[in-house]
């Protein structure tokens, strides 16, 4: 037996325990060591019945997705699926944790199943791009019908225990000790001579519905809110499988349809983005143990939107937190906007109102530093001027007490000199969360020169407990994000001088998947913030680094975006559709040839890439991946592209370079090739293969 699957027998039961940390992810020892289980305990005249139960903090948890892509090892999980079906004697699982993908059709697979009371169960595997591949689709609409097979398995949202057990797919809820609770089930089973109850051959949930209604009804759906997504029809069209063929055949065709998903390049992209998430959380030179400080209170510095976002973040979390504002009408106007975004919340019906009033009553306001002296954390989010800065710094270093992390929100500002405005340097880290910061994910930790590892390790667990993906920067001009924005939005710009048309440009990149294009966005967030960026590092260019000046005649017309009601787009009021600028086109250039889709993307993505590969050599970024998760996460990057750095390697990078090379000759200076990726084209690598080391500490690499 396998060591990851232990199997005793006692007093006519069989157990076995799967114990592979840290999720008992189905890998090859598992498997083995379940096929080997059941043939023992199929042949062992002692044992009348089966109680499965895992090890550690969950039930399995999945196939084990470091496999795919390699060459499959047998027994492949179908197989041991339906060994464990087709044992005559009847099993029971016992599910706690997270029973997700091919875990929970392994407990399908059991004649019987339990769960704990907060256990998850799901089939998450089109969030990888797949599908559920051993059975899942075939034994959960038999089971729970196809209404709730089509919600799990192509939403991939997990549902909890009791929703389990209204849908037939567990049998009762447990508590206690697990293997007892699976022990009491068994003898019970016995006891009233319940014998085996094959998933596969039930058929009573499949008459329930209007199956083909229901399946259309999903695949229009699907088609309208992620059309460019190569899973999610397959998985549709497997469950129809299981509504059409016997139970046989429904496997082979969910088997088809699976192979062609983990053939996919958008499976690679996807498990790519998986991975690079947890990768992300791993901080070069800091070792894993690195003590973090306690975080009891918090404080912002600014009550603006994004000030009160990041109240919000840490009052939804239970954490205790002071907005500061500079006077009583600025706070009670911040104080209102907290109320109203959670407000609106209830009025959505994502919050309770209990949970809004639980919540308001962890936020307090006030106008005096002195108010600080107790907290843990303070983050600043003023305005972004080192002036302005450096006074909250001062008052900060005079108040807060030793131990107290002092953070900045700043997104373009220079964290060493904000440091440098205390007398503690190694207490200041950057928090650069994005807008709303209350609903955005994606956090920017920025680790200054001096920022301590206590510190940073403090950050890094801070941004966990907010429930954030936190992803460690170095200090330069935008950090990672908004430094390759500045050129994907300046080569947007120059597109349209070139000819194009917003909706051309915009139009190609949603095409490619980006959540938004890019000149929507500009107008979103507001072109005069763009300007202020861009005036801010005129002075510090080249001359032959020259910059388009079509934000500039928008601003000085007054069209500073969505809340004029202009810019690159004309917007009705009260309406944030993107209408043609009739202003804006006489701007452009008459009767140009507008450049192709294939330009506009090349142009475009390759100026994130090239920069990228300068962030990435230059040690801002940890690793390619990092990035990747940064604009998976932030900039509306599509997941099933994997990220910039990773559609780089896709395409290849000698192929990006000679691109590069062509637009540098032809466009000038803010197109030459970052050594980096001459580099890896030349060595016929990819990003994803370069490690930068420790960051802030290898200017002279590679
Ligand atoms: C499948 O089942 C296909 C079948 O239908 C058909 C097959 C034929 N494999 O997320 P965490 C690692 S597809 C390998 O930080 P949490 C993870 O990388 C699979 N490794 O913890 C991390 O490693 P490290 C369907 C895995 O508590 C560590 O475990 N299942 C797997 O926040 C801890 O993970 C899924 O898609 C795996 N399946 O969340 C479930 N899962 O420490 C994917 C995790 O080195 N997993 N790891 O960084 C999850 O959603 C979350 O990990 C889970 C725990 C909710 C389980």
């Amino acid at each position: 037996m396998s060591m990851a699957v232990r199997y005793v027998v006692q007093d006519e039961l069989a157990l076995i325990t799967v114990d592979n940390p840290p999720v008992n992810a189905l890998g090859h020892a598992v498997r083995s060591g379940l096929l080997q289980a059941i043939s023992d305990a199929e042949g062992d005249p002692a044992v009348r019945a089966i109680v499965l139960t895992c090890a550690g903090r969950t039930f399995m948890a999945g196939a084990d997705i470091k496999e795919f892509g390699l060459p499959p090892q047998e027994p492949s999980l179908p197989v041991v699926v339906q060994r464990i079906e087709d044992c005559s004697k009847p099993s029971v699982a016992v599910l706690h944790g997270t029973a997700l993908g091919g875990g929970l059709e392994v407990a399908l697979s059991c004649h019987y199943r339990i769960a704990r009371q907060d256990a998850q169960i799901g089939l998450p595997e089109v969030k990888i791009g797949l599908l559920p591949g051993a059975g899942g689709t075939q034994r959960v609409p038999r089971l729970a019908g196809v209404a709730k097979a089509l919600e799990m398995i192509v939403s991939g949202a997990p549902i909890g225990a009791p929703d389990a057990l209204a849908h037939g797919l567990i049998d009762e809820l447990c508590e206690g000790d697990l293997q007892q609770a699976g022990i009491n089930f068994a003898r019970r089973l016995l006891k009233d001579g319940r014998g085996v109850r094959r998933s596969g051959e039930q058929t009573a949930a499949l008459a329930q519905g209007d199956n083909a209604a229901l399946i259309q009804a999903k695949r229009a759906e699907v088609h309208t809110r992620s059309p460019g997504l190569f899973s999610p029809p397959r998985c549709i069209d497997a469950v129809e499988a299981a509504t059409q063929l016997p139970l046989a055949q429904g496997l082979v065709r969910e088997r088809e349809l699976f192979q062609q998903c983990l053939e996919s390049p958008q499976r690679a992209a996807l498990i790519h983005a998986f991975f690079a998430e947890r990768q992300a959380a791993k901080v070069n030179g800091l070792a894993a143990d690195t003590p973090t400080r306690n975080i009891e209170q918090a404080a912002v510095i600014g009550g603006g939107t994004m000030g009160v976002g990041i109240a919000l973040c840490f009052a939804n979390v239970g954490i205790p937190v002071k907005l500061l504002e500079v006077d009583g009408q600025a706070l009670d106007r911040a104080l209102q906007r907290a109320r109203d975004t959670y407000a609106s919340s209830v009025k959505r019906g994502s919050l309770s109102q209990a949970g809004m009033d639980q919540r308001l009553a962890l936020l307090s306001g006030t106008t005096q530093y002195s108010d600080l002296a107790q907290v843990d954390v303070v983050i600043e989010a003023v305005f972004e001027e080192l002036g302005v800065k450096r006074q909250v710094f001062e008052q900060l270093d005079k108040v807060c007490k030793p131990g107290a992390i002092l953070a900045s929100n700043t997104s373009t500002l220079d964290l060493n000199a904000i440091a440098a405005f205390t007398g503690r340097p190694e207490d200041v880290v950057g928090l650069h969360f994005f807008s709303p910061a209350n609903v955005m994910r994606l956090l920017e930790v920025v680790r200054g020169q001096q920022t301590s590892d206590t510190v940073l390790a403090s950050a890094m667990a801070l941004g966990k407990r907010l429930k954030k993906i936190s992803v460690v920067v170095g200090v330069c001009d935008g950090f990672v994000g908004n430094r390759m924005l500045f050129q994907y939005g300046r080569e947007s710009e120059c597109l349209l001088e070139e000819g194009a048309r917003p909706e051309q440009v915009d139009g190609a990149l949603q095409g490619f998947g980006m959540a938004m294009g890019p000149l929507a966005v500009r107008d979103l967030s507001g072109l005069d913030i763009g300007l202020a960026i861009r005036n801010r590092k005129r002075p510090t260019l080249a001359p032959e680094y020259a910059l388009p000046n079509l934000l500039d005649q928008l601003c000085a017309a007054g069209m500073l975006g969505q809340k004029t009601g202009a810019g690159f787009y004309r917007y009705e009021a009260g309406s944030r559709t993107p209408l043609p600028n009739p202003a804006l086109l006489e701007l452009l250039p008459q009767g140009a040839t507008a450049p192709s889709t294939e330009q506009i993307l090349e142009r475009t993505l390759y100026a994130l890439i090239n920069e990228g590969a300068k962030i990435l050599q230059e040690g801002i970024a940890q690793r390619a991946s990092d990035i990747d998760v940064i604009y998976l996460n932030g900039y509306g990057f599509p997941a099933f592209r994997g990220g910039p750095m990773f559609y780089a390697d896709q395409v290849g990078l000698a192929t990006v370079l000679a691109k590069v090379r062509e637009f540098h000759q032809r466009l000038g200076a803010w197109w030459q090739p970052a050594p980096l990726l001459e580099q890896l084209a030349a060595q016929g690598r990819t990003f994803s293969e370069w490690e930068t080391g420790d960051m802030n500490n290898n200017k002279d690499k590679p």
